[in-house]
């Protein structure tokens, strides 16, 4: 039986785009449905992730993986075992499972509050996001991705926010290239791969979104 597998997506998302760069580095076929997030959220959605009510949800044979980090290692799990995306040494494994962590608890939170934030907050969040990026820099050290040669599952994790740097530097004057050049080489090495140039929009498109979006969310 053919395998069925269908993304829920939300195209600025970073989330949705982990799920979709482990689908192509692992060669898997899906169906992309685009989410009206804002607007309208598909009756599918909800039937799929009644909890969060969020996307990505990856569909496997009818099936609904939710939640990011989790449908990567689903993914991982299922599909081409001979490229695998997390380390088979278990201490190595939870060690990508904690950073991953803190590019959750920690890098994306502080990335939103410098693009939500203005004045005297957004000079307090930019410091914030910028000890978190460096702090990732300090673990990345002197290796080609954050697992050593191989790209893999912190790349994963990190890399889709590399769309929103323009963005945030651009309409805030955050300086993250100047401030993290180690990560900016990093991102560029990731960003040859072709599964990133597929699953990872324009940076100016993701600027005209979230320069859209926050001229909304300060008219309130
Ligand atoms: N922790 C979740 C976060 C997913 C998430 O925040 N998705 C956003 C899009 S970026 C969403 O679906 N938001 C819709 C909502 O909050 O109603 C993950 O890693 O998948």
């Amino acid at each position: 039986m053919a395998e069925e597998v269908t993304l829920l997506d939300f195209w600025p998302s970073p989330f949705g785009m982990r799920a979709k760069i482990a689908l192509r580095e692992k060669g898997v076929h899906f169906d992309l449905r685009e989410e009206e997030l804002l607007s309208n959220k598909s009756p599918l959605l909800l039937q799929m992730n009644p909890i969060h009510k969020k996307i990505p949800v990856l569909i496997h044979n009818g099936k609904p993986v939710c939640e990011s980090h989790i449908i990567v290692q689903y993914i991982d799990e299922t599909w081409g075992p001979e490229s695998p995306l997390l380390p088979s040494d278990p201490h190595e494994r939870a060690h990508a499972r904690f950073w991953a962590d803190f590019v959750d608890k920690k890098i994306f939170p502080s990335g939103l509050a410098v693009w939500r934030s203005t004045g005297e907050d957004q000079e307090v969040a930019k410091k914030e996001f910028i000890v978190g990026l460096k702090v990732m820099e300090g673990e990345l050290g002197d290796k080609a991705y954050f697992g050593g040669e191989r790209f893999g599952f912190l790349d994963v994790s990190l890399i889709p926010f590399y769309s929103w740097f323009y963005a945030i530097e651009t309409l805030t004057d955050c300086t993250i290239g100047d401030e993290c050049s180690k990560l900016m080489g990093w991102a560029k090495r990731c960003m040859q791969r072709e599964t990133m140039a597929k699953s990872l929009p324009d940076q100016h498109k993701v600027y005209d979104f979230m320069s859209e979006v926050r001229k909304k969310l300060q008219a309130q």
